[in-house]
């Protein structure tokens, strides 16, 4: 008996693995109502409304082209179409796809809802589909289905840091692409911070020239005392305005708004060490070699700091056509400030003290970022600031980004800002993935599982529900200072986007883990298709 019992078991799995079931889609979509029948797309011509844009009708063109490629069945040889419509009545992320023995309809009001349906699709179909690769025996069909679509979260996050270690143009390119196949929509760069300065400033050249690099980089981390590699990192890692434009162009067309990271007044050592004069105690200052934090950080009692943070800001509002710039704020310690002089003056002039909550220099942080604020206001733009900047006295307009924990967020929402939460608890994409860290590369520590991440619910009970709208969304974030070179990052990487992007778009009664799972079957297979590097272990 217990032998037949297994058999059957091995025969229900086997079934499992092989057959894909017809919609493996993640994240998973809102509603979907499946019928008989399927609906042959090989050969079949896609005809899309031009209100859609210039971006929109480019893309579904690729995607055209891709299932021509793929199914090798030319284009209208079926006679079958697949239909984008205008429904100026939905909202901007949200999409509808309905297909039927004869043709498909799409329904969308944006570029946003075209891409995300056709992303949906693409999990449909065999995954030639991603690259155009020949497979005229895959099984080019869509199952007969009423999707209806649209996301939790208006903001689904995620952060690269290219400071620690450089991803190139074409690199960032492909991260934004595996972002877009999971509907995330906003790319924080952060791109400077004590380990390398990476984006060219007109004004101050010298920061790229000095500030992009470093004398040498440590071994493993400080407590493994295997001191430094000796060999420089960082000349020419840096991206030029032009670059800068591409990639934030190349984004805007798939869907996705870049936020860029001018970190400050901490983890500016990059700066610090190409004009020293910008710190308390006037240097030498050097390129970060290590990681952790610096006790170097601006001088903000002296307005030549300003002068110089507002005219690289002010480079950064024309390149970046966001709403928001993340201005830091995060890991700012407050020892030089309390011994110079500037400051203490800065800190007279305006009043400050210490008291229960804070010291004198918090509220000297505050008032930079206020400032900071102000000035980004007149360009139009709104800050965004990591959990600290609650510390004294909060910007009135600023966003919050929990990451330790989050705490901050609910602190923030409680106050009445907005809130995005990235808390390293569970967003932490730099953390270990698995228990046994010795078969795993080196990494930060920590320990986020693809099971972690996935179980993330952003709107606690603690929270009411005036304080739940503030909660704008979720952001992963992809720290760099382990993560090397473009496949050890993609380890990193994959599956946790997977399953944060089920964080980011599904609504809880939607989220089901163990279907998760089982949709990730079909994901891996997308994943080889791209070549990508990914983790196994909930494939084990
Ligand atoms: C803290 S998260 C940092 C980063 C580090 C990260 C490493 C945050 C706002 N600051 O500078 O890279 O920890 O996990």
């Amino acid at each position: 008996m217990r032998i037949l019992v297994s058999f059957i078991s091995i025969l229900l799995s086997l079934q499992f693995l092989s057959a894909k079931t017809a919609i493996d889609v993640i994240p998973c979509p809102a509603s979907v109502v499946a019928s008989e029948g399927k609906l042959s797309v090989a050969g079949a011509r896609c005809k899309v409304d031009s209100k859609f844009g210039k971006a929109a009708v480019a893309a579904v063109k690729d995607f055209e082209e891709n299932l021509f490629r793929a199914s090798t069945v030319k284009k209208g040889e079926s006679g079958v179409v697949v239909f984008f419509e205008m429904a100026s009545e939905m909202s901007d992320e949200e999409y509808s796809i309905s297909v039927s023995e004869k043709a498909a309809v799409v329904k969308a009001s944006s570029l946003k809802g075209v891409l995300y349906a056709m992303e949906t699709m693409k999990q449909m179909l065999p995954v030639a589909i991603y690259t155009g690769a020949p497979a005229p025996d895959a099984e080019w069909t869509l199952p007969c289905v009423e999707i209806k679509d649209n996301p939790r979260f208006a903001y689904r996050g995620l952060l690269l840091d290219v400071s620690r270690h450089f991803f190139d143009v074409e690199q960032v390119k492909r991260y934004i692409d595996l972002m877009v196949i999971h509907k995330l929509n906003t790319f924080h760069w952060h791109l400077t911070d004590d380990q390398g300065w990476r984006i060219e400033i007109k004004r101050y050249p010298e920061l790229t020239q000095i500030g992009a690099v470093r004398k040498e980089t440590i071994i493993g981390r400080w407590a493994d005392k295997k001191g430094f590699d000796g060999i420089p990192y960082g000349e020419g890692m840096w991206y030029t305005q032009d670059q800068i434009k591409e990639v934030v162009e190349y984004a805007a067309s798939k869907g996705v708004e870049v936020i860029p990271e001018i970190d400050l007044p901490g983890h500016m050592l990059a700066a610090l060490a190409t004009f020293p004069e910008l710190g308390c105690t006037g240097g030498p200052y050097e390129v970060c070699r290590w990681w952790g934090v610096s006790k170097d950080v601006l001088c903000v009692g002296k307005e030549s700091t300003f002068m110089f943070l507002e005219n690289v800001l002010s480079e950064i509002c024309e390149l970046f056509p966001s709403k928001y710039i993340h201005i830091g704020g995060d890991e700012c310690p407050k020892v030089r400030w309390q011994n110079c002089h500037h400051c203490q003056a800065k800190i007279r002039e305006l009043g400050y003290r210490d008291d229960i909550n804070h010291s004198a220099e918090h509220y000297l942080q505050s008032y930079v970022t206020k400032r900071i604020e102000d000035f980004l206001a007149t360009k139009g733009k709104k800050i965004v600031g990591w959990d600290e900047i609650l510390e004294g006295e909060i910007a009135p307009d600023a966003t919050v980004m929990s990451w330790r924990g989050t705490k901050g967020g609910i602190a923030a929402a409680r106050l009445g800002h907005d809130v995005i939460m990235a808390p390293n608890t569970y967003c932490y994409f730099n953390y270990y993935q698995a228990k046994d860290q010795s078969t795993e590369p080196l990494a930060r520590g920590g320990f986020t599982p693809v099971s972690k991440v996935y179980s993330y619910e952003p709107l606690s009970d603690e929270m009411t529900d005036e304080e739940k709208s503030h909660i704008l969304g979720v952001q992963a974030c992809m720290w760099s200072e382990y993560i090397t070179d473009w496949k050890g990052l993609e380890y990193m990487l994959l599956p946790r986007l997977s399953a944060l992007s089920e964080v980011q778009w599904c609504k809880p009664e939607n989220k089901d883990y163990e279907s998760f799972l089982k949709r990730m079957i079909h994901m891996a297979e997308i994943y080889k298709a791209l070549g990508c590097d990914y983790a196994n272990h909930i494939f084990n």
